[in-house]
């Protein structure tokens, strides 16, 4: 392993003891071939978490980044999905539920091709892993090159959008569908309200949940919603993770997971087009999925793009951070644009103790501010729509937001998550993401940065 770099130049001065706190949070959760999110309460590995985690690790070591993702990639099942959770086989049972004897994925998911080497979830989450490659790939190209990075994870990326392009489009509709609120990453969002009602949750004694052994039932969901998530990862199970003959009683389309895979298929145009494979493919999904997005998900009354609740066959009339999150599409129509960024700046989004962005609606219903994805500010959100900011030149807005996200992360001690109104730190801390994000922000200071490293076409 090369030695962990330090700081670009730029940041020495001003931002010194923030990438030392970074860096060391980032070194403290690596396992060795990859980094937890949070060493009690999330203590194997994430999917989207490990995309978002190398993206901030590139700045410290590009061998690194290239691994944590590569060790994501060899749980990826025969089916091309890459599973939510990859388990660390040395860990007990006990240290977190769902648990990989729940799961059952070698057994259960053997006919999907679930790996026999190693123990997973059987569902997913939003697909960053492209972009990721794609933004490690750039930190060091010679390097990525002299390794054959990009050759080796190029066929894994395509067979993974493959799986999302092909099994998930449950509706026909050209969007890729998610069957478990786990899946879109906001597991806890309102959004998932009213599709989870229909979901007959299991038994309260019939499993035990290890999260509130490190985070507090009032941050967690409901013991009734986890009863519902169990529910449906069992129902899943028990039709061997194969997504033709799963009932799905729970099924949407989300703004931000097609957005996420828009961007992705853009990242692996410029993959392809670096490894001898055709762009072309990619680029024509890009555009595909952009107007199906807008066509299928865009409201115009709300000024945001909403989840489709499949069984329903309708948009959910709520906002949430996921509506806001294509902004990040560099195809959208003007309009929608202008729309977004309204909304954004408006009453529902914008809070005022921060500019990091409330996962749910300031001004609805079930707005909670500590409640898990039912308002907290993300991290991670917060750099997508940094990204999205950039993406539509509104530096302004940008510079302001990576200001706010820098100093709520040296704040927060790397939280998982922050409450709007008072921008104090909730959930877990030293929180793997919003340390390796913050890494990547303290990086671009230079705008040849902004449009050459840190994102896959300078658009
Ligand atoms: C949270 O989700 C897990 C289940 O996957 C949990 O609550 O136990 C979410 O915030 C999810 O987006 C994240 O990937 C995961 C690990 O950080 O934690």
């Amino acid at each position: 392993m090369r030695a962990v770099a330090g700081p670009p130049t730029p940041t020495r001065s001003a931002h010194l003891a923030l990438w030392r706190g970074a860096a060391r949070v980032l070194l403290d959760n690596w396992t060795g071939t990859s980094t937890v999110p949070s060493r009690s309460l999330y203590p194997h590995q994430w999917s989207w978490d490990s995309a978002f985690i190398a993206i901030g690790l590139r700045h410290l070591s590009v061998r690194r980044a290239q691994c944590e993702l590569e060790t994501l990639l060899a749980a990826q099942w025969g089916d091309g999905r890459i599973p939510h959770i990859v388990f660390n086989p040395a860990l007990p049972l006990s240290a977190y539920f769902p648990s990989p004897d729940f799961w059952q994925s070698s057994r259960a998911g053997k006919a999907a091709g679930a790996p026999a080497v190693a123990e997973t979830s059987g569902i997913v989450q939003p697909p960053v892993h492209a972009l990721a490659a794609w933004l490690v790939h750039r930190a060091d190209p010679m390097e990525s090159e002299r390794r054959g990075f990009l050759a080796r994870v190029y066929p894994r990326l395509t067979a993974w959008h493959r799986y999302l392009l092909r099994c998930r489009d449950l509706a026909g509709a050209g969007l890729t569908a998610m069957v478990h609120p786990w899946e879109a990453g906001m597991d806890n969002s309102p959004c998932w309200d009213s599709p989870l009602a229909r979901v007959e949750p299991a038994a309260p004694g019939t499993f035990r949940r290890a999260d509130l052994d490190h985070g507090s039932a009032a941050d967690r969901p409901t013991d009734l919603d986890y009863g519902r998530y169990v529910r449906l990862a069992l129902d899943y199970r028990d039709h061997g993770y194969d997504d033709h003959a799963a009932l799905h009683h729970f099924a949407v389309e989300d703004p931000a997971v097609n957005s996420l895979l828009i961007v992705s298929e853009l990242a692996l145009a410029r993959i392809a087009a670096t490894v001898g494979a055709d762009p072309a493919v990619h680029a024509a999904h890009a555009e595909r999925l952009t107007e199906t997005l807008v066509a299928r998900l865009w409201d115009a009354e709300t000024g945001m793009f909403l989840v489709r609740d499949l069984a329903a066959g309708e948009l959910i009339p709520e906002r949430s951070v996921a509506g806001l999150i294509p902004l990040i599409v560099p195809g959208l129509p003007a309009d929608i644009v202008e729309q977004l960024l309204q909304s954004l700046s408006g009453p529902h989004f914008h809070a005022r103790a921060t500019d990091l962005v409330p996962s749910y609606d300031l001004a609805g219903h079930a707005f909670d501010r500590t409640r898990y994805w039912r308002g907290p500010a993300w991290f991670n959100t917060a750099w997508l729509i940094e990204r999205a900011l950039r993406v539509h030149k509104r530096a302004g807005p940008a510079d302001s937001l990576r200001s706010s996200f820098l100093n709520a992360a040296e704040s927060s001690q790397f939280s998982e998550y922050i409450d709007p109104y008072s921008g104090e730190g909730r959930g877990t801390l030293h929180f793997s993401w919003t340390a390796a994000l913050t890494l990547d922000l303290l990086s671009a200071d230079g705008e040849a940065e902004q449009t050459t490293k840190r994102w896959p076409v300078a658009w």
